[in-house]
C-alpha cells in the first residue's frame, strides 16, 4: 500500500526511549501476535521544529480515560482492572462480512507499522507519541464496506465493575465516537496496538484504540469493541454531553476557539514549567494531508 502522506517525525527523533525501537525490541513486541514489524515507514524529513516524542512515562501517566475516573492519574491507577484478554471487535452494519473478529485474527492479517504523530487534546495540551498500529482502512477492507456506508461508528468496552468512573454519569456510557467514511479510510487514520514497540498499556486504550492525529484527542476512542458502518452520522460521546462545545468533526483548528478557552496555542507535556506555549497548527500539522477532505466546508460551522 502506498503511503502518500508526509511525516516530519522520524525514528531518529525517538529519544531516550529509542532503545525500544531497535529491531529486536520491535520484533519482541510483535512476536506474541505473530506480526511483522516495520519501523519508520513514513517518508521522513527531519521536522523543522526539532520535535521529540514524549517519554513513555509522560505518555502513560497523564491520561484521559473517563471510564476510570476524571483525574489524569486515574487511568494509570485503575485501568489494569480491565479484562483485555480475550478481545474481539464486532464489525457490523453496512459491511459484507459482519461478525465478531478475534483480535489475534485481526492482527494476523495486519501489518504493524510505527507512526510518530502529534497528539492534541481539546484541553490544549499536546504531546508526540510513537504509536505502533495498522491502518483502519486495512481492517475495514477485511470486513468489506458496502457502497451505502458513509460513516463509521466506534464503541468502547464497558464493564461497570471494572470501570469505577462509569458509576458517575459523566458521559453516557459506553463511550462512542464516529468518523465520516473518507476520514476513516484516510491513510493517517490508524488503529494503535502499541507505543514504543510495547503493547498499548490499558490506560492508553489497550488492546486496540483509534488514532486520528488531525482531530482533537477525544476522537481517538480507546479500547474499541465495536465498529459499525452506517448511512447517517453516528452519535458521539462528547457531542451528546455538550453539543455546543464539542462537534462531530473536532478537527484541530487554532482559529476556532472552544467556547471556554482559546485553541490558538497549546502546552507541550514535558516541556517544563518555564517553556512557552506553542502555536497550534491547522489540522494539528497535517493540513497538507487532510485539508482536501473538508474542501468547501465551513469549519467554524462544522467544528
Ligand atoms: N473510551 C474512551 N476513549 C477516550 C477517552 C475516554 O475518556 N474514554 N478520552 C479521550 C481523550 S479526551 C483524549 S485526550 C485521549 C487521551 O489518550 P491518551 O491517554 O492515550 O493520551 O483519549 C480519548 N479517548
Ligand atoms: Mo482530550
Amino acid at each position: 500500500m502506498a503511503h502518500r502522506w508526509k511525516n516530519d517525525l522520524t525514528e531518529r527523533d525517538v529519544t531516550p526511549e529509542g532503545a525500544w525501537l531497535t529491531r529486536r525490541g520491535l520484533m519482541a513486541g510483535a512476536a506474541g501476535a505473530g506480526l511483522m514489524a516495520l519501523a519508520g515507514r513514513g517518508q521522513a524529513a527531519e521536522g523543522p521544529e526539532g520535535l521529540e516524542p514524549n517519554t513513555w512515562e509522560e505518555i502513560t501517566t497523564y491520561n484521559n480515560f473517563y471510564e476510570f475516573g476524571t483525574d489524569k492519574a486515574d487511568p494509570a491507577r485503575h485501568a489494569d482492572a480491565m479484562t483485555i484478554e480475550p478481545w474481539s471487535v464486532r464489525i457490523d452494519g453496512l459491511v459484507e462480512r459482519p461478525g465478531d473478529y478475534a483480535l489475534e485474527d485481526i492482527l494476523s492479517r495486519m501489518t504493524i507499522e510505527e507512526r510518530i504523530y502529534r497528539f492534541r487534546c481539546v484541553e490544549a495540551w499536546s504531546r508526540v507519541v510513537p504509536w505502533n498500529g495498522f491502518e483502519l482502512a486495512d481492517l475495514l477492507e477485511v470486513a468489506g464496506v458496502r457502497p451505502a456506508a458513509r460513516y463509521v461508528a466506534f464503541e468502547t468496552y464497558l464493564d461497570r465493575s471494572e470501570m469505577p468512573g462509569t458509576r458517575l454519569p459523566v458521559l453516557d456510557w459506553p463511550y462512542v465516537e464516529g468518523l465520516r467514511l473518507d476520514e476513516a479510510m484516510h491513510p493517517l487514520t490508524i488503529m494503535a496496538t502499541g507505543i514504543y514497540g510495547r503493547d498499548l498499556p490499558p490506560q492508553n486504550g489497550a488492546p486496540l484504540r483509534l488514532v486520528v492525529p488531525w482531530k482533537y484527542g477525544f476522537k481517538s476512542i480507546k479500547s474499541v469493541v465495536r465498529i459499525t458502518l452506517t448511512e447517517s452520522e453516528p452519535p458521539t460521546a462528547w457531542n451528546k454531553a455538550n453539543p455546543r462545545e464539542y462537534g462531530f468533526y473536532s478537527n484541530v483548528n487554532p482559529e476556532v476557539d472552544h467556547p471556554r478557552w482559546s485553541q490558538a496555542t497549546e502546552r507541550r507535556i514535558g516541556a517544563g514549567i518555564f517553556a512557552s506555549r506553542e502555536p497550534t497548527l491547522m489540522f494539528n500539522g497535517y493540513a497538507e494531508e487532510v485539508a482536501d477532505l473538508y474542501a468547501g466546508m465551513d469549519l467554524t460551522e462544522n467544528f
